[in-house]
C-alpha cells in the first residue's frame, strides 16, 4: 500500500512511522510512506496557502488551490488511491472503518491545518474522516492514527500473530482480556491462578469471561 500524506509539517511523520511495527511494515515493502509539502504548491513569491474567511471570524482557512494542486499531484503519483480529509467534522474512525481502508490499494490523505479549510476540498476528496469528539490543533496526529490502525491489518504486518487472532478482535468493541507474564507473584499481586493450571479449557472459558466486564 502506498500512502501519500498531504500537509504542511511532513517532519511530524517521520519519528512515528519510522518507529517498530510501523517501520518494520515499510522495511518489509508491506506498505509506502510519501509525505506532500502543501507548502511547495503555496501561491506566489510567498508560498501563501491560507487567508481570511469570508463572512469574517477568526484563524486563517487553508486556499483551495494549493490543496487541490497538492491532491492533483497525489493523484498523478497513483490515480486509484482513495482520497481522505482529516477533519473533526468527519466520521469518527473505527475499526471497521480501518478494516475497510486496509483492503485499499493506496492512499491519500490530508491534513487540515490552522482554522480550517476552504469547503471546496470536499469536492475532491472520497472520505472525511475525525479520530474523536474533541479538537486538535491539525490533522497531523489524527493522519498518525489511521495510518498505524489500517497498517497493522495489513496482511504480513504484525508476523508473530495469526489473522484469525487479530480477527477476533477486529469489531472494536470486543475487549482483549487481561494477560499475565513472569514472575507469577509481583508486589504481591499474583498471577490469576487459571492460567498457571494448563487447562487450556478453562484458560479459554476465563478470557471470554473477562472480555464482557
Ligand atoms: Cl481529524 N482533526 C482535528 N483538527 N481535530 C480532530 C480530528 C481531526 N479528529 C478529532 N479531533
Amino acid at each position: 500500500m502506498k500512502i501519500q500524506v498531504i500537509t504542511l509539517f511532513p517532519e511530524m511523520f517521520k519519528p512515528v512511522l519510522e518507529t517498530s511495527m510501523l517501520f518494520k511494515a515499510k522495511d518489509k515493502k508491506l506498505v509506502e510512506y510519501l509525505y506532500i509539502n502543501l507548502r511547495d504548491f503555496g501561491l506566489g513569491n510567498r508560498k501563501t496557502v491560507d487567508d481570511t474567511p469570508y463572512g469574517g471570524g477568526d484563524g486563517m482557512l487553508l486556499k483551495p488551490e494549493p490543496l487541490f494542486a497538492a491532491v492533483e499531484y497525489a493523484k498523478e503519483q497513483d490515480s486509484k488511491a482513495k482520497v481522505i480529509l482529516m477533519t473533526p467534522r468527519g466520521k469518527t474512525l473505527t475499526q471497521a472503518m480501518s478494516k475497510k481502508l486496509s483492503k485499499e490499494k493506496d492512499l491519500i490523505i490530508i491534513c487540515g491545518r490552522y482554522e480550517g479549510y476552504d469547503e471546496r476540498i470536499a469536492s475532491i476528496v472520497d472520505e472525511q474522516v475525525s479520530i474523536g469528539e474533541y479538537v486538535l490543533t491539525g490533522g497531523e496526529l489524527p493522519a498518525m492514527i489511521l495510518i498505524d490502525s489500517v497498517v497493522r491489518l495489513i496482511p504480513g504486518v504484525l508476523g508473530g500473530e495469526n489473522s484469525a487472532e487479530i480477527e477476533s478482535f477486529s469489531d472494536g468493541k470486543t475487549k482483549e482480556f487481561p494477560q499475565y507474564t513472569r514472575p507469577e507473584k509481583f508486589k504481591g499481586m499474583k498471577v490469576p491462578e487459571v492460567l498457571l493450571s494448563g487447562n487450556h479449557g478453562e484458560i479459554a472459558k476465563w478470557r471470554k469471561n473477562q472480555q464482557k466486564n
